[in-house]
């Protein structure tokens, strides 16, 4: 089979560029520990008010008796509860989250803190806030008229000044 020099240089380029592009994109990953959820659990989204972790009592921050830090919350059209969470920083954090209706996302600009939330199953995110401030965690998944609305606060305040609830 003849294929034209210019061709086969034209095609190796193409190679050369698709490679490399997925080499930056490994790159990122792997230097800001960028990496997909990997929590298969399943839940009954319509009943999670009748579960012993996602009803109303018990959502918002949790401390371990290791130090590190547990926050569960809902996802329903439109926001997220609790609406306002404080957590230290420097301290592993893991996000449980439970949507009680339809596909959401939960994004918190500038950390590596971003995952979707789809009904049926449970999200789980451990991540670690390095630098306290203000931060916002935002649906980014379509979920309806009020979607641009749905977002809540997240306070990363320093780990000597964090106490639950404070
Ligand atoms: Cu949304």
């Amino acid at each position: 089979m003849h294929i034209d020099p210019a061709e086969k240089r034209w095609a190796i380029l193409t190679l050369v560029v698709a490679f490399s592009m997925m080499g930056v994109l490994a790159g990122y990953a792997i230097n800001d520990n960028i990496n997909p959820p990997s929590n298969v659990e399943t839940i009954d989204s319509t009943r999670l008010h009748l579960t012993r972790e996602f009803n109303e009592d018990n959502l918002g921050v949790h401390q371990q008796k290791d130090g590190s830090i547990r926050v569960v919350m809902v996802a329903a059209r439109y926001g997220f509860f609790p609406n306002h969470l404080v957590v230290p920083a420097d301290t592993p954090v893991t996000f449980r989250i439970a949507s009680a209706d339809v596909l959401h996302g939960v994004h918190t600009p500038n950390t590596n803190m971003n995952t979707m939330v789809v009904p049926g199953y449970v999200s789980e995110v451990t991540t670690t806030f390095p630098h306290p401030g203000d931060y916002s965690m935002l649906c980014n998944e379509y979920c309806g008229l009020g979607h641009d609305f749905m977002w809540s606060r997240l306070k990363v305040v320093p780990a000597d000044q964090f106490k639950v609830g404070g």
